[in-house]
């Protein structure tokens, strides 16, 4: 059906308040955790539940939740996906609005909303939205104005009112120390882009019928692909204001409406013509040739191990031994030969003088943690190090030391491997070098004759990206790191 069509189907569909569950709310909460499965998480008066309520009634009657894509932020609405029988996806704090333009931009048919509270679209994420909406992105952004960061427990928003108490303006928010609250809809408003701008609230029936009616004329137009709307929808968050569930209406007429002001700011939709862009086309192939075409093939490093598919690294020693740089070394190493690969640095005081370490996960499937609690590598380039990590070694696990400063006797069954690391720097000038000593040794105690030859490259590549510009100290650590495989020695 066209754009027109449904839209003078709708116009028949009468105007009437509905009782009951709308259609497009699944029947069961499957997805929220715990026994509670028909109840919203959503605290008593908060205006988060009135509004899924008339986004829900809409699409269901719009016969649009096939094609909805609902976009969830982090806020107290991130379980929205929970409650909506529409496809859904969950973004990072303040990312909705661009998260919404990739789905629409590929898929120009797709309804997206983007939900927002007034943390994420108003302070995080304000350049993601403002730009969206400066686009003309074919979406409609929900905003749900609360005055405060409810999910986290009642934080300072840029949207707070002047003398308002939060957790972070115990005294109230000082428009001298912070700046006025902002007026997003008349910032979107003064934008040539958006089609249509309006401001309602949650409050009153009469407000909410006013509201029910804005977020419908959105829909219309995002349906006739008309650009981006955006709808306010002053709310309440009684829990972090302080305020029961019977004040939240007096609270947002009283409060909120004076400063921000009901009623359209903008409405343009009616002589704006449809949009059209050209449609983004994804070709995983292709990106995979483009990214990939030149790298090593992606085979197993790894000989003779159990745990082949992934490598769980432990890297340790002590401050300003070069252990991060260690670290990320192996990590672009492991990424010029296509696998997955996280680092993670441990920083606290540790880092100048005391101990230091990463950890680093090279895998040929998605990394489920870049935690490494239990390891099946352990780089340890000092005693310490050894002793606080061999614990969490996996049985059969490798342990690649330093030996210059003694050896070290091991009770357990596993390949060990040692190389006088800080001498062999010493030697070749430069003490800092030993990491590289140490990474040439980790080499060869994982990789067969024939995989260390197709691997040196990507070894080396490493150590030209962690020392990018300074030739000499290239130079000595790659010398460093032939040192390493020369020198290492198997001890069992
Ligand atoms: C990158 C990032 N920074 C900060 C946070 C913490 N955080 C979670 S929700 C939130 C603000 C939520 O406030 P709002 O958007 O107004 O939503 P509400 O809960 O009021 O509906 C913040 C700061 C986070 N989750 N991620
Ligand atoms: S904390 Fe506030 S915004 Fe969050 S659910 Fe409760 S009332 Fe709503
Ligand atoms: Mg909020």
């Amino acid at each position: 059906m066209s754009g027109v069509a449904e839209i003078a189907r709708r116009r028949e569909v009468k105007e009437k308040v509905k009782f009951g569950k709308p259609g497009a709310f699944f029947d069961v909460f499957e997805r929220r955790p715990g026994t509670i499965k028909k109840n919203m998480h959503y605290c008593q008066g908060c205006g988060h539940g009135i509004l899924h309520k008339l986004i829900a009634e809409a699409l269901s009657e719009f016969h649009m939740q096939d094609r909805t894509v609902f976009i969830c932020p982090v806020g107290c609405s991130v379980f929205a996906y929970y409650y909506f029988e529409t496809a859904a996806v969950s973004v990072p704090h303040g990312r909705a609005p661009s998260v919404a333009t990739g789905i629409v931009r590929s898929n120009p048919d797709a309804l997206v909303i983007s939900y927002q509270g007034d943390g994420d679209l108003g302070a995080i994420g304000f350049n993601n939205f403002i730009q969206a909406a400066n686009r003309g992105e074919n979406m409609i952004v929900c905003f749900v104005n609360n005055g405060i960061y409810g999910m986290t427990g009642g934080q300072m928003a840029p949207t707070t009112l002047p003398g308002q108490k939060t957790m972070t303006s115990p005294y109230g928010r000082s428009v001298t120390n912070e700046g006025y609250p902002m007026k997003v809809s008349e910032m979107v408003a003064a934008l040539d882009s958006p089609v249509y701008v309006e401001r309602v609230a949650l409050s009153s029936t009469k407000n909410i019928l006013n509201a029910r009616k804005a977020l419908r004329k959105a829909m219309n137009y995002m349906i006739q692909k008309k650009g981006f709307s955006l709808v306010e929808f002053l709310s309440a968050c009684p829990i972090n204001t302080k305020i029961s569930p019977d004040e939240c209406n007096d609270w947002i007429e009283s409060k909120m409406i004076p400063y921000f002001p009901l009623g359209c700011l903008k409405d343009v939709g009616e002589q704006r013509e449809p949009i059209t862009r050209p449609q983004g086309i994804y070709d995983p192939e292709k990106v995979w040739q483009t990214l990939y075409e030149s790298k090593p093939e992606t085979k197993i490093i790894v000989r003779d191990a159990p745990w082949k598919e992934e490598l769980r690294i432990k890297c340790a020693g002590f401050g300003g031994q070069g252990i991060l740089s260690l670290g990320t070394m192996i990590s672009y190493m492991g990424s010029a030969c296509s696998f997955n690969v996280t680092w993670l640095p441990a920083y606290g005081p540790e880092m100048r003088g005391g101990t230091a370490n990463c950890s680093v996960v090279l895998s040929r499937n998605p990394v489920s943690s870049p935690i490494v609690n239990k390891m099946n590598v352990l780089v340890a380039m000092n005693r310490p190090s050894v002793e606080k990590f061999l614990p969490d070694l996996e049985d059969g696990g490798i342990i690649i030391y330093d030996s210059s400063y003694g050896e070290i006797k091991f009770d357990r069954k596993g390949s060990i491997y040692a190389t006088r690391a800080a001498d062999i720097a010493k030697e070749i000038g430069d003490i800092r070098c030993a990491n590289s000593v140490i990474l040439g040794a980790l080499s060869k105690a994982l990789l067969s004759e024939n995989d260390l030859k197709t691997y040196t490259e990507a070894f080396e590549s490493a150590i030209v990206n962690s020392f990018k510009s300074k030739n000499i100290v290239i130079e000595n650590n790659i010398k460093a790191f032939h040192a390493g495989e020369e020198s290492v020695v198997v001890k069992k």
